[in-house]
């Protein structure tokens, strides 16, 4: 059965242009829901609530926003297995994996929650006698969030928390593909209890409506996490726009898993299959680059593959999977593509890269694991955002180091060792934002800081008490009194 879902504008659920269907990628047979493609007229009007709300909202207490906040995690939470089993229909990860993201909302929502009555300020002395210093955080106004359909209930959670909790309105437009979970979200805090028009969602196309996001002057910043070449973009129109506009990035990633010789095998071997392939490998975080010491090399490759083999491939819903489908046509046809790619660079093909078939019609691909890669080839230098990673051989850490660094990205960056030596110096040196020892290098905590450097990410961090850095700006006030 299905269910038009409407964009939420002012308070009111509105049908939008035309419908689209969101599919399930396990089983394209099975329309998820229909939802409301938004128009730029839906996204004007959404601005013109949400500027309408703001005066009003910026001044609400932390208690009152505290108290939206708590409703919609303990709502979000107390769904957990309902919202997750949602996630995984509509874009594709196992039904854990699903639950999990559902949870890491609710998780953050309670997080920014008990931020809204925790955010202070600074009192400095003035360089002048009798002058005294306050430096204060107000919200910064209308904020655009742009969300991608990898993690289609995790990132509208971390990225409209912080929005509300700071004071400021917002209108996201999630992905096209998977917009079932930011409605149910927004759904959730529209009735925990927010004015009208603090909260809009607008769904449609980005080159419709989040273009006209991207250029509307009552839009004061905009967050954003895709790929390089649509952020590359957004940041392009923010600046063009007047008045400029704020601007967070999250991008792609290279991930590099170093594995030195005096690794446990067991612990490399799980963190390069959990970071490699888990959620299907569509994670900005997964690592692709698996940059391997010489002695521990052949043992590494033929355990991994012990574990690729065993995995099993298949409807995300079903129990036993550990791996779904890829999301949709287009980018399995892009995995397939660099599959290509890499045998005709001459890497060897030492596991998976296969279509699978299933009971129900889906996006099955075998993990791939290539061996035999150099770091100067395509597909060690650009996202591939599928199952797919490959095995760059190195002589001892110092080039591995280089090689893990030897990348335009520089979101996370993993090391399997028993040195303290080797990963104390890869934590000082790695260039990543990120960085995990025995650990895979996806997966990260919703309080402390998200992500990177070079081209993964551009402006300030996500998450934690560093997201008020974006969603907040600063006021100095200066006063004098005899
Ligand atoms: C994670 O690895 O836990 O789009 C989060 C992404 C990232 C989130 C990764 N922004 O894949």
């Amino acid at each position: 059965m299905t269910e038009m879902l409407k964009n939420l504008i002012g308070g009111e659920w509105k049908t939008g242009g035309n419908a689209s269907k969101d599919v399930n990628p396990s089983n394209t047979n099975d329309v998820v829901n229909e939802y409301a493609q938004g128009t730029v007229a839906d996204l004007n009007a959404a601005v013109a609530a949400a500027k309408a709300a703001f005066p009003a909202w910026s001044r609400t207490t932390g208690q009152e926003r505290y108290e939206i906040l708590k409703k919609a995690a303990d709502e979000v939470l107390a769904r957990r297995e309902e919202l997750g089993k949602l996630l995984s229909r509509e874009e594709g990860k196992t039904l854990p994996e699903g639950i999990g993201e559902a949870t890491r909302a609710g998780q953050i929502l309670a997080f920014f929650a008990g931020e809204c009555v925790r955010l202070g300020g600074e009192m400095i002395p003035s360089i002048r006698p009798g002058v005294g210093v306050e430096v204060t955080r107000e919200a910064v106004g209308v904020v655009g969030l742009i969300t991608p359909w990898n993690f289609p209930i995790a990132i509208p959670a971390w990225k409209i928390a912080p929005a509300l909790a700071y004071g400021n309105c917002v209108v996201i437009k999630p992905a096209d593909l998977t917009p079932a979970c930011a409605w149910a979200l927004v759904d959730i805090l529209n009735r925990a209890g927010l004015p009208k028009g603090v909260l809009n969602l607008v769904m449609g196309r980005g080159s419709t409506v989040g273009q006209a996001l991207l250029e509307h002057k009552d839009v004061s910043a905009i967050s954003f996490t895709g790929s390089v070449a649509t952020g590359r973009k957004v940041a392009a129109a923010c600046v063009a726009s007047t008045p400029m506009k704020k601007v967070q990035l999250e991008m792609g990633g290279k991930n590099p898993l170093v594995v030195l010789d005096d690794a446990d095998l067991a612990t490399a071997v799980d963190c390069a299959v959990n970071g490699a392939y888990f959620s299907t490998g569509q994670r900005c975080t997964a690592s692709s680059r698996l940059i391997v010491q010489a002695g521990i090399h052949d043992r590494f490759v033929a355990a991994t593959i012990d574990k690729l083999k065993a995995l099993v491939v298949d409807d995300a819903l079903k129990q036993g999977t550990h791996i779904g489908p890829v999301v949709d046509k287009s980018q399995l046809d892009t995995d397939l593509e660099y599959i290509k790619i890499a045998q005709s660079e001459g890497a060897k093909l030492a596991w998976g890269g296969e279509l699978l078939n299933r009971q129900t019609p889906g996006f099955y691909l075998q993990p791939a694991l290539f061996t035999e890669t150099t770091n100067a080839m395509r597909i060690s230098r650009e996202e591939v955002f599928g199952p797919v990673a490959n095995v760059i051989r190195v002589k001892d850490y110092d080039e591995a180091l280089a090689v893990a660094n030897d990348t335009e990205f520089g979101l996370s960056a993993g090391i399997c060792t028993s040195s303290l030596k080797h990963a104390t110096h890869f934590k000082r040196n790695s260039e990543a934002g990120m960085v995990m020892v025995n650990l895979p290098t996806a997966g990260v905590d919703y309080h402390v800081p998200f992500g990177g450097r070079k081209g993964s990410s551009y402006g300030p961090r996500e998450q934690g008490t560093y997201a008020r850095e974006f969603y907040t700006t600063v006021k100095t006030a200066y006063s004098f009194a005899k």
